[in-house]
């Protein structure tokens, strides 16, 4: 048979689904549902990118499977389109970035269909709509009615050249990405978001979600939740130093620190304020080297955190001398220092030091001659500080406690001392929800000054932010603006529309003024998972029966750079709209996996940069949408990073070619084929496992049998084409048309396998203990080494034998038996 043409086939499928609405889903009570999710993509000018497949591919292999046993399935997609890169590019041409985003999504759109995926594309959003923002600035009006939205000074990144406020992904090692010129911090009144309130949920509700461990441990850490106390320390200066101790409960200032480890307070040696600290400043008069310290503060605020705190080999720091801390549990008088390895933004920004027991403190001891007492056995001081816990010594009332007994004992301690308290710190902190910037949604909140000054505050977000009044007539749509660039004085472009700017107040009617910042890039993508279950809904941001059906999203697959933020700042939305009540399930994600990305070719990441960009249109025409799909899933371990090789293509394209010839193969009264049984079996679980490139090579390697064999039944051959369908559906379609059927394939019930035929593929395994054949074992006959030797090794007469040792020798004979030496 002549090779197809796939571009034809291809093409005629996807505009089947198109006319038949294939995959358009409606809430069905009498079906269970599955809703499958992925990252909706950024459309930039550039176009799809092979790394957008890899996802997309991958999950709508999972809902095409689902589909065929039985599930409502929801695959939708949509665009996350407000942002910088369509933003900068308005500024460089002059249009307008609502123009470029429509002609963008239109190509992302083409792009998408010609990869067949099974998107329900009657559900498609853009978070760029007024149609859907409508629901972004509702929930925003929600945070800010329930008191989780404030205003607060905090610092935003300014280039002096360009005079302009700048987002984090515009500075690039601390320059500037337009000028390369260095970037400033300039302080900037801010909307917040107090994610920080939802810290405790955020933790709890990972208990109850499947997600890969590596996402959850990403938002754990990122939570960053530590448990431990606030200690005083009290401060003496020159001149006063003979005064006796003072604790803190006198007039005097004090030393404020956070530790988790309180148990170690007897082995705290000296204090280190953060450069940052303002009590550096007050102190000023009494430190007698205040010039010295002046300039180190000056050249530590030239670093990033990340260059203090990781990439800092060498610990640097000042003493201020004449000023001396109070160990409260000892009474010792210590030494004060500021030292840049201490971060100003965590805990009090400032730190008892333990060089004992503590890392970066014995670095900085040891560099500057300072006392280190052992209070924690378990170490030798001499081979460094000793970190974890143990039995706590050379400290009075603590003497003989476990380190977790000792820190109970210390903190009621301190707190009946008035000395400290129990605390619990995060590392977590409140989400800027400001830019100065055009293209992202209008903050629908009005200044008004006469309700300030009457005070009349309706909620707890007007009374958090005294004459901040919401505008509730929604959508606030962005107004057009001559010129897209941020203002000099570091305003939003918005602030440059006066008639949008003044405006009356909603609540009493006089002259107010509109809030001219936008939200962030994450505004749009933190709930856009419900706006899919309702898309055309203008009274709610979907209907509360569309919510009970499709929530939650069973399975979201996702890029790991999203873990973090997306994940939690989604997750934060989602709890937050549960509890007032507009959602019915808190966590919105049942599951979570993640793909690794496409290198290029010369295993650098793909970038427009770097001109090694692979663009999906070419291979699509090339080698057709099927053979991109299989190869995208073929190319390596679905979680890992993989390299691009455009040969690999070619293989895939001959594996079609086989199949399509298969159909000469079909013979009658030919017996069930066995392999097929088994193929069936691993796709099947391959597919649940993510474990696609399994699959793939399976079924080639069922192809390559018919081939060679030259002989399948016609049912074979259709349920092959079952499970080969979610990989290449555009030619498993063709095939099971030309079977004479007349529905898609992608409805019918996907093919059982029978455990009678896959069961005698199994062999037997002698088991031999110090030399003598004892047991045998009759395993799958394609085991693996390592599986085999855990099975051996866990049966009851080899752990007889063991009674709790550890083998000597485990050898795996292949195929013969085990050999263990004990
Ligand atoms: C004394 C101590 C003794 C500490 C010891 C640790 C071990 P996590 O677990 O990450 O919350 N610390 C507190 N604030 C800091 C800041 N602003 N910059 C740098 N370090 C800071 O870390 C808490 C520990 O980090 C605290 O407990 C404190 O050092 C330090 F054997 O206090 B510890
Ligand atoms: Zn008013």
């Amino acid at each position: 048979m002549e090779k197809y043409n796939f571009s034809e086939i291809e093409k005629k499928w996807q505009k089947f689904w198109e006319e038949n609405k294939t995959f358009e889903v409606k809430l069905d009570d009498n079906k269970d549902k599955f809703y499958g999710l992925v990252e909706f993509p950024y459309p930039s000018g550039a176009g799809l990118h092979v790394g957008h497949p890899r996802s997309y591919t991958a999950m709508d292999i999972i809902a095409r499977k689902k589909r065929m046993e039985g599930k409502n399935v929801l695959y939708p997609i949509g665009y996350d389109a407000f942002g910088l890169p369509t933003e900068n590019y308005a500024i460089k041409t002059g249009r307008a970035p609502k123009e470029v985003t429509i002609e963008n999504i239109a190509n992302f759109r083409r792009q998408l269909k010609s990869l067949g995926f099974s998107f329900d594309w009657s559900r498609e959003i853009d978070t760029t709509d007024p149609k859907y923002y409508k629901w972004t600035q509702w929930i925003f009006l929600q945070l800010f009615k329930n008191g989780l939205a404030y205003k607060k000074t905090m610092p935003i990144n300014w280039c002096p050249s360009c005079k302009t406020g700048l987002a984090n992904e515009e500075v690039v090692n601390g320059n500037c990405e337009r000028c390369g010129g260095p970037v400033e911090k300039r302080n900037k009144e801010q909307w917040m978001l107090a994610i920080t309130k939802y810290a405790d949920k955020l933790l709890d509700g990972l208990e109850n979600v499947d997600y890969i461990d590596r996402a959850k441990a990403q938002q754990r850490n990122w939570i960053g939740k530590s448990e431990g106390a606030l200690v005083k320390f009290g401060i003496k200066w020159q001149g006063d130093l003979s005064t006796p101790l003072r604790s803190a409960q006198d007039d005097v200032l004090n030393i404020e620190v956070f530790t988790t480890r309180p148990d170690t307070l007897f082995g705290a040696t000296y204090c280190v304020f953060s450069p940052e600290h303002n009590l550096v400043e007050e102190l000023k008069d009494k430190i007698e080297n205040f010039e010295e310290v002046r300039e180190y503060i000056k050249q530590a605020g030239l670093k990033s955190d990340l260059e203090r705190e990781e990439l800092q080999k060498d610990k640097t720091g000042v003493e201020l001398l004449g000023i001396k801390a109070i160990n409260p549990a000892s009474g010792m008088e210590i030494s004060v220092w500021v030292a840049d390895y201490v971060l100003a933004t965590y805990g009090t920004g400032a730190i008892m030091a333990v060089p004992a027991h503590d890392e970066r403190d014995f670095e900085f001891a040891a560099k500057y001659g300072l006392d280190m007492v052992e209070v924690i056995t378990g170490g030798d001081i001499l081979e460094g500080p000793y970190l974890g816990e143990g039995e706590v010594v050379n400290s009075e009332f603590l003497n003989g406690l476990s380190s977790k007994e000792a820190k109970e004992k210390m903190i009621e301690w301190l707190e009946e001392k008035g000395l400290g308290e129990r605390k619990t710190n995060f590392k977590l902190r409140d989400w800027v929800f400001s830019r100065q910037r055009y293209w992202g949604e209008p903050i629908p909140l009005v200044y008004c000054k006469s309700c300030a000054e009457k005070g009349d505050f309706q909620n707890e977000g007007e009374k958090q932010n005294p004459g901040w009044i919401m505008d509730e007539n929604l959508p606030l749509e962005l107004p057009e603006v001559e010129k897209y660039e941020p203002t000099d004085n570091g305003e939003s472009p918005l602030s440059t529309v006066e008639n949008w700017v003044h405006t009356t107040c909603p609540r009493c009617g006089d002259e107010a003024k509109r809030e001219t910042d936008t939200m962030p890039n994450w505004a749009g993508s933190s709930w856009y998972f419900l706006r899919y279950l309702d898309n055309k809904n203008d009274t709610a941001l979907a209907s509360p029966e569309a919510l009970k059906y499709w929530m939650p999203v069973d399975w979201y697959n996702g890029g790991m750079e999203h873990t973090t933020l997306h994940l939690l700042y989604s997750r934060f939305w989602n709890i937050f709209l549960h509890d007032i009540g507009v959602v019915p399930i808190s966590e919105p994600y049942q599951k979570r996996t993640s793909h690794g990305m496409i290198l290029a070719e010369n295993g650098e990441k793909m970038s427009k940069s770097r001109g090694n960009v692979v663009n999906p249109d070419e291979m699509v025409e090339k080698f057709g949408a099927d053979a991109l799909r299989l190869y995208i899933m073929f190319m390596g371990p679905f979680d890992q990073a993989v390299v691009w090789d455009t040969n690999g293509l070619v293989g895939m394209r001959r594996f079609l070619d086989r199949v399509v010839n298969l159909q000469d193969f079909v013979k009658e009264n030919i017996e069930e084929n066995k392999t097929l049984h088994k193929t069936i079996k691993k796709v099947g679980e391959d597919i649940e496992n993510m474990s696609f490139n399994t699959s793939v090579a399976k079924m080639m390697e069922f192809v390559n049998e018919i081939t060679k064999a030259q002989e399948i039944s016609k049912e074979d051959l259709e349920k092959f084409l079952k499970i080969l369908s979610p990989f290449a559906p555009h030619l498993a379609e063709e095939l099971w048309e030309q079977f004479g059927h007349s529905e898609s394939i992608a409805y019918d019930p996907w093919p059982e396998y029978n455990e009678e035929m896959i069961k005698d593929e199994t062999m037997t395994v002698g088991i031999q203990i110090n030399g003598k054949v004892r047991d045998d074992i009759e395993v799958d006959a394609e085991i693996s080494e390592e599986e085999i030797k855990d099975l051996v090794l866990r049966r009851e007469i080899v752990q007889k034998w063991l009674d709790g040792a550890e083998p000597k020798k485990v050898i795996y004979v292949k195929g013969k038996l085990v050999s263990i030496v004990i």
